[in-house]
């Protein structure tokens, strides 16, 4: 694997951009303006779940979804083997608990090499060489342009979730952040990996047929995105995991909330013939439309930034490409595995 092509620091000042664009969409599309939301909801019960995973059996399903964006068709019959999977996404207390056993730090916390930059030093924003993240800043007027709420902050990392002046993270709440690598790391440690995005789908499907419509049981963005956020779901930004009912196989959040890394590459579309135990397109197929310059890996589910006049990827059969470079605050991940967890 090209490694220094997933990097962080690897992107350029105009990659960047492609990144930023790359965070935007996947927060989400264009469209018409929205409804007006609801008055903000009661607070919800946010319950402490379990960690153990859960079992599922394999299965044959619906994969994709033919009539809402073009990049999750055309609808296959999708097998998937049985395997263990993560009731909720990682918390960062889980990922406390790694970092303390293991004394890992995170890309988003190291020194940027200007070296990886594909431009001179002297055009790189100072800022873009100290460590950071992406954080979603929302702006006070409407907007279609990334650059509007996506901003990279010196700082940012799962630690300091909204940059060193804001608070720290919160143990319940998804760890956010996070590089492939790092993702990659804490499933080592944790005795998993990353779930195919066959069986993310099957996992949060739970033999239902994915809607188009906004649920009510998942963290995601009632109003007018990006400057006017209802909130009547209870939460404005990311949520503990667990405030909402889990799905019939008894996971949390697997729509909404964060959109979770699953371990294939991007291309837009299903291959209609890869239908068992489909393992997405290899690296030297993987094509972002968006971010044409490295492979991306794909994400599922829509995060608390979708919304109904910006991005309808609340449901099982949204994917979208992500850098694996760097992290971003609406993306985590959970772990699947192929045998009992110990412990
Ligand atoms: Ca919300
Ligand atoms: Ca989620």
């Amino acid at each position: 694997m090209a490694n220094s092509m997933l990097r962080r620091s690897s992107l350029s000042i105009g990659t960047l951009g492609t990144a930023l664009l790359l965070l935007a969409l996947a927060a989400c599309n264009d469209g018409a303006p929205g409804e007006k939301a609801a008055a903000v909801g009661a607070p919800r019960q946010c319950p402490r779940i379990a960690d153990a995973p859960v079992k599922l059996a394999g299965g044959t399903f619906d994969m994709g979804e033919d009539d809402v964006y073009d990049e999750e068709g055309p609808v296959r019959k999708t097998t998937v083997r049985g395997f263990w999977i993560d009731p909720h996404e990682v918390t960062n207390r889980q990922f406390a608990a790694f970092v303390k056993a293991t004394g890992y730090v995170t890309v988003a916390e190291k020194p940027v090499d200007p070296k990886q930059f594909k431009v001179p030093a002297d055009r790189i924003p100072p800022d873009m060489l100290k460590p950071g993240s992406a954080v979603f800043t929302p702006p006070d007027f409407p907007s279609n342009r990334y650059t509007d709420w996506w901003k990279y902050v010196p700082g940012a990392s799962w630690k300091k979730p909204y940059g060193p002046q804001g608070p720290d993270q919160v143990p319940n709440e998804p760890v956010v952040h996070l590089a492939w690598d790092d993702m990659m790391a804490y499933a080592k440690w944790a005795g998993g990996r990353i779930p195919t995005e066959a069986e993310w789908e099957y996992a949060a499907s739970a033999g239902k047929r994915s809607k188009n419509i906004q649920p009510d049981e998942a963290n995601s963005w009632q109003g007018a995105f990006p400057n006017y956020n209802a909130e009547s779901d209870g939460f404005k930004g990311v949520a503990p995991v667990g405030c909402y009912k889990p799905n019939a196989n008894g996971l949390y959040d697997m729509v909404g909330n964060v959109w979770e890394v699953t371990a294939d590459f991007f291309r837009p579309g299903h291959d209609p013939k890869d239908s068992d135990d489909p393992k997405g397109p290899d690296e030297g197929s993987a094509y972002d439309p968006l971010n044409p310059g490295m492979p991306s890996r794909t994400v599922k589910g829509g995060s608390y930034l979708c919304a109904p006049n910006y991005c309808q990827r609340y449901r099982p059969a949204s994917r979208q490409g992500r850098d694996p470079g760097m992290g971003t605050s609406n993306v985590g991940f959970r772990l699947a595995y192929d045998k009992a967890p110990v412990g």
